[in-house]
Order: C-alpha cells, then structure tokens, then sequence
C-alpha cells in the first residue's frame, strides 16, 4: 500500500494551492455577503485546466485523474465553498459528457467546457417531487419528429443562472417508472428554458442555485444523452462521482476551519495564557485533526478506486457520508474555540459553518448515503 503523491498529483496539488491562496481566498468573505457568483475567478480556474479533469486530454479535457482531481478540490474548498461547488458540478457534468456521450456531442461541449466558453455545467435532476427519491421525476420529453419537447420544472440547480449547458433528466415513457428517463443535453438560451427563483441561502452564497424550469422547450434529438430509457442510471453513475467531489470539498473546509482554530487558539489569552494550552482545547483540536485526516483519507480511497477504474459506488457513498458529517463537527467545533468571536462576521468561523451545513444535504444527504452502503453490504 502507497499512500505518497505521484510527482504529476503534487504539481496539480502544488498549483491549485497557490491558485486558492492567491486569488480565491480573499473573495469568500466578499461573496458570501454580496451573493455574487464568481464569474471572474471560475473562469481563470478553467483557464488553468481546472475544469474538465476528469476528461482524458484526447477527448478534450485536462485529463487529471480522479486522485489529483480530489486534491484540487480540496484546495479550493479550504479557500472557498462556492468555488469549490461550482468546480465539482462542472467538472461532474463534462465527465458525463465524456462517459455517455456521443463522438459529436464530446467533440461540440467537452472543449467549451475546458475552454470556459460554457463558463458552467448544469446537473438537472431534482424537482419539487422529487429530491431523494429522483426516480419519481416528473419533467417529460416528448418525442417530435427530430426533436424532443420538455416540459417541467427543475429546483436547487446549481449554477444554473450562469450555465451553459444543462444535463437534464426526464420522462420519455411516462409508463416505465426510473426506466423511461433520458437524459438531455440542453443548451442555455434554448427557447423554453428559463431561470426561475433564485434561492436565498444559509451558506455558500456565492454558489448559484435556482429553479428551472421547462416550457415546451425544443431540444434536437441527437442531444439525447446515452439511450432512451437510461437516464437514471446515467444520472446516478454521475453523482457517485459527484459525492467524491463533495466529500473532497468537505475535507478542504474542515482543513480551512481546523487551520483557523489551531492559530486562533495560539493566539488568544485567557487566565494568563494562550488557550491551546488548556487540555479542553487540545482535545477539539486532536479530535479535529484526526477527524479531518480520516474523511480524507477515505475519500482518496474512493478517488484511486475511481481512477483505477473499479467500483466505487460504495466508496464513494461512505467518503461522502464521513467526510461531510466530519466537516460538520470539525467546523462546528471551530467555532467554539472562537467562543464569542467565532460567532460574529469578524472571524471566518461562522461562515465556514454555514457552508458546511449543505454538504450533507445535496449530491444526495447523508441517509440516502446510508442506504446506499447498506445496500451494497447486504447484495
Ligand atoms: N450507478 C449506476 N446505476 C445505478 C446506481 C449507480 N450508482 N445505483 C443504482 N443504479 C441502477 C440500479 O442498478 C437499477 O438498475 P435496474 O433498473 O437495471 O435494476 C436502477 O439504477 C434503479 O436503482 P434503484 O432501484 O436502487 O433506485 P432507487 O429509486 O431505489 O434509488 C437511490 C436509489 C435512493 C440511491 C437514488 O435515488 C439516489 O441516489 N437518490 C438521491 C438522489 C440525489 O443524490 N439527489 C441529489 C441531486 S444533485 S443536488
């Protein structure tokens, strides 16, 4: 067993540091308040390649790997959640492309994608209906001639104001439950798409997430994505690799909310000396640490299963479930270390925590991960 970095995933690592620390960090505080989407930024991180990792360079992409792809996110993560989001659902919608795309379909939104012409990926599955429980979409796609006609209504997108392609799942045969879904390749600007309410959120306010919805919406049929009657399948296949992103990013912000603890606790005086000094504090902080070491440790494992091409269905589900409810804790603890500080603007803490608290929501929460693994030890 190796646990050491190849020589390539250090550079990926190394450089994506430096990125985050440079250019990302400093706007977290700012975006957070202002709930600006960072177009700017996302488009320089595409810019460095950042976007389509996961996509081998032949077809496209920047062909990363899975492992290094991880260690990206985990930097940008630690600088910024909202970043680190949008990053992950782009990077998982251009390796759908990749996997169940057609030659013409790779060859026309792969490069976009890379480039940051599409500047986003959308993943459009959830619906008022249907959260947990995806196969109980409701969306259609009606056959007409060379085209598909969708209609419905898609909530908690993410960055689907500033998207330029949306992965889309609907009904194609109303009657054949989770197998009459497709999945669509659908164009921002098409006639019939449009951008609903956009939600106010409790943290990772600088993510976009709004509602989309679907009116007689024209789409040509050659951006049917796999096969007709595929589409969950195809849409779940994507989000095992979505909740390695997830959990990759949860570790980057407990390691941003440890950090900040650990110097904040040298710093602050209390009874006549700094309070890491004090057991209490050195406990949270121990506990952090190995909390924080263990959530990355099983999400590098399920990145390498991943990159070597095994399953990790499972890996993927236990990473997720571990290292965001770790997030949790560790962010959570954080705060308290900050006492009174941690609960006001001054000190990142409160944010870190507000951030952390979706993370065991989307991509799938924490108890379909359960059931997802209880699943799988019991087949
Ligand atoms: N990859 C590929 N195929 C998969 C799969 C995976 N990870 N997991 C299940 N499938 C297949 C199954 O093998 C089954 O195929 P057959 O029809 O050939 O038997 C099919 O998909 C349906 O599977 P299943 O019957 O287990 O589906 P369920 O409706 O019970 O749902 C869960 C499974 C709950 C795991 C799924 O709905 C889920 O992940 N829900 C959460 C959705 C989510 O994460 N939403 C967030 C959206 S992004 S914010």
């Amino acid at each position: 067993m190796d646990f050491e970095l190849s020589e390539d995933q250090k550079l990926v690592q190394e450089m994506v540091r430096r990125f985050s620390e440079k250019e990302i960090a400093h706007l977290a505080d700012e975006i957070d308040r202002t709930e600006r989407f960072p177009e700017k930024t996302l488009k320089d991180m595409a810019g460095l390649g950042l976007m389509s990792m996961l996509v081998p360079s032949e077809a496209g992409g920047t062909g990363m790997g899975a492992v290094a792809y991880s260690l990206a996110l985990m930097e940008i993560g630690k600088a910024c959640m909202s970043h680190a989001t949008a990053t992950s659902v782009t990077n998982m919608v251009c390796e759908g492309i990749y996997r169940f795309g057609t030659p013409a379909q790779r060859q026309i939104y792969i490069p976009r994608i890379t480039s940051g012409e599409c500047l986003a990926g959308a993943f459009a599955l959830t619906e008022p209906g249907a959260g947990s429980d995806a196969g109980s979409l409701r969306a259609t796609a009606e056959r007409e001639g060379e085209e598909y006609v969708l209609n419905g209504t898609k909530v908690f997108i993410t960055s689907g104001s500033h998207a330029g392609v949306f992965m889309v799942a609907a009904k194609t045969d109303r009657e054949a439950g989770k197998r009459g879904i497709s999945v669509f390749l659908v164009e921002a600007g098409t006639p019939g798409l449009r951008v609903g309410r956009k939600e106010e959120k409790l943290g990772q306010r600088g993510s976009d997430t709004v509602e989309i919805l679907f009116e007689e919406c024209h789409v040509p049929a050659a951006n049917l994505l796999g096969n007709e009657g595929d589409g969950f399948k195809i849409m779940l296949a994507n989000l095992d690799g979505g909740r390695v992103g997830i959990a990759s990013s949860s570790c980057g912000l407990a390691r941003a909310a440890f950090e900040s603890a650990r110097s904040y606790s040298k710093d602050r005086r209390q009874f006549g000396r700094p309070i890491c000094e004090f057991q209490a504090i050195q406990w949270k902080l121990a506990d952090m640490a190995t909390q924080l070491d263990a959530a990355t440790l099983l999400t590098l494992r399920a990145a390498h299963r991943k990159e070597l091409g095994r399953p990790y269905t499972q890996e993927a589900s236990m990473a997720k479930l571990f290292a965001t409810e770790a997030c949790q804790r560790v962010c959570r603890e954080a705060l308290q270390i900050h006492g009174g500080y941690g609960y006001v603007r001054e000190y990142p803490a409160e944010r870190f925590l507000r951030d952390s608290v979706a993370l065991t929501l989307y991509e799938g929460t924490s108890e379909i991960q359960r059931l997802v693994i209880a699943r799988n030890l019991l087949t």
